[in-house]
């Protein structure tokens, strides 16, 4: 850690030994237990934070509650000032943010780095969207009315974010809540609390610099039940959450059940079609990078490769050669190609994926198996895997979240590869690739891809932020991020105005008096 300069960022970022997991800005109190964060780089302890109670919980809401009374009132352009103030801040601390991110998540310097891009990016896409909150205004059927519709602050939203992406998911939501006019309680995930606490060290100086009252970014710590003091808080009116797809359907039914908003960003199963009009070259990049890149723990993650059986061979091979060039260790080391999982746990369940393909017939190429020695200590580097299956395998149609990849052959027109990729409860991010515009454009058709992200000659994953993020299916069907992503954070209000001195009804009906 010492020497790819941890100690610094971590400094840089106002992390102390233990740090107190609740936070209202400039004010931070907690009561709970401590978490330990351990780096899954060297296995090191990194930090300790103090998660939240119920009467922590409590004094966020009630502080985040007044905060909205008045964020709300400020007008949009000048709440997306204060976005854009957070996203210089970000650019300063860019470096060490990202050191941060991989030395507790574990993905590689440059994925860290990229995140916080992800970061700056969404802040620049918020304050162009604070002067463009439009509504409609449509023709009202009555003389002498006006009918238009609005966009309101809708109040506190409440933030649910995974280990894999633990800086820039919170800013996907945050950026557009506040320019919104909504305040926000985050929770992160519990093992990426210490960028949960850099994150909202960064926000409070901006919000304390203006001013600004306590609570509009709020910082909870702790597991999932801390999670579900919000879930079942009726003060907290929509609850954006990401990761699996069990911890998604909890959330949804204890949201629903109080009939609040949630916004559901869950497991993907993601898959690239690969056809005999596909670019060779193209395709391997895609696909590597896509299965090995963050250790295969983004939920587009390409999970499954779709191959028609006059190239398969030609595929596979040079997959073989490619996976014998990479390079598994410190993600802190640029020549590094593949990090470690985020924790033992998350090896097990690797180990268990390979042996169960296996059991169920399949044939591991590429044997993976976890790693041990010099540079390997924290037991959670293991070798990125891949193995020829069928699509109905249990494993094969259940998201691991590693570097596991698994061969699909199809035969036939395209139309049989997009069956297999649509035959998966999850929906979140598929591809092609082809050179044929026919395939192509049946891919995309409404007989096509069944998922939320769909792209043509790129892997399933690395979206920009200017699109809207998610899924369908038990992916969630959330959209966040980019697009008209925003209007979820808001409360639409349709009015008509008369300005007669009659009072003609709609549908023309007649009611005298
Ligand atoms: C996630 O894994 O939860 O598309 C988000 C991507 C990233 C975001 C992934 N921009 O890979």
């Amino acid at each position: 850690a010492k020497e790819f300069g941890i100690g610094e960022a971590l400094s840089a970022l106002g992390i102390k030994e233990i740090n107190n997991g609740t936070s209202t800005g400039s004010e931070n109190f907690a009561s709970g237990d401590l978490i330990e964060s351990f780096s899954p780089v060297d296995g090191a302890m990194i930090s300790k934070v103090k998660s939240t109670t119920q009467a922590d919980f409590d004094k966020v809401i009630a502080k985040a509650s007044e905060a909205f009374k008045s964020w709300r009132k400020k007008p949009a352009p000048q709440r997306g000032e204060i976005v854009r103030q957070f996203g210089d801040k970000l650019r300063e601390l860019k470096e060490p943010l990202g050191k941060l991110v991989s030395y507790e998540m574990g993905k590689s310097y440059q994925e860290g780095l990229g995140e916080v891009q992800e970061m700056i990016d969404i802040c620049d896409f918020a304050v162009g969207l604070s002067r463009q909150l439009h509504g409609l205004t449509m023709h009202s059927e009555r003389p002498g009315h006006r009918m238009y519709e609005q966009y309101h602050s809708l109040g506190v939203v409440g933030i649910i974010s995974a280990f894999n992406f633990p800086v820039a998911v919170w800013a996907w939501n945050t950026a557009l809540a506040w320019v919104c006019g909504d305040v926000c309680i985050w929770k992160p995930s519990e093992k990426t609390p210490l960028c949960g606490i850099a994150c909202q060290n960064i926000a409070a100086s901006v919000f304390k610099a203006n001013d600004l009252p306590e609570g509009i970014s709020c910082l909870i710590n702790g597991d999932y039940k801390v999670g579900e003091m919000m879930t079942h808080d009726k003060r907290v009116p929509l609850v954006s959450a990401t990761g699996s797809i069990r911890m998604g359907k909890i959330v949804a039914q204890a949201v629903a059940a109080r009939l609040g908003k949630s916004l559901l960003e869950l497991g993907g199963n993601n898959a690239i079609i690969v056809t005999p009009d596909a670019d060779i070259k193209m395709t391997i990049i895609g696909a590597v990078f896509g299965a090995v890149g963050t250790a295969g723990q983004r939920c587009t993650s390409t999970r499954r490769l779709i191959i028609h059986e006059s190239i398969y061979d030609q595929v596979k091979d040079a997959l073989v050669s490619a996976y014998d060039q990479l390079s598994i260790g410190n993600p802190l080391d640029e020549s590094n190609h593949v990090g470690p999982l985020i924790d033992k746990d998350a090896v097990n369940l690797y180990s268990k994926a390979l042996k169960k393909v296996v059991q169920e017939g399949g044939k591991l190429i590429v044997d993976g198996g976890v790693l041990e020695g010099k540079g390997y200590e924290s037991g959670c580097y293991v070798k990125p895997a891949i193995a020829e299956a069928n699509n109905d395998y249990e494993i094969v149609q259940h998201e691991t979240f590693a570097p596991v990849l698994y061969l699909l052959k199809y035969s036939g027109d395209v139309e049989n590869a997009i069956e297999i990729q649509n035959c998966v409860v999850q929906g979140l991010s598929s591809a092609i690739m082809t050179n044929n515009l026919r395939e192509a454009e049946k891919f995309l058709s409404v007989a096509g891809s069944d998922c939320g992200i769909a792209n043509v000659n790129i892997g399933t994953s690395g979206a920009e932020i200017g699109g809207a993020f998610g899924g369908e299916k038990e992916t969630g069907g959330g959209r966040e991020s980019g697009s008209d992503a925003w209007k979820v954070y808001m409360r639409r209000q349709t009015n008509t105005i008369n300005y007669t001195t009659e009072l003609p009804l709609a549908q023309g009906i007649k009611f005298d008096i």
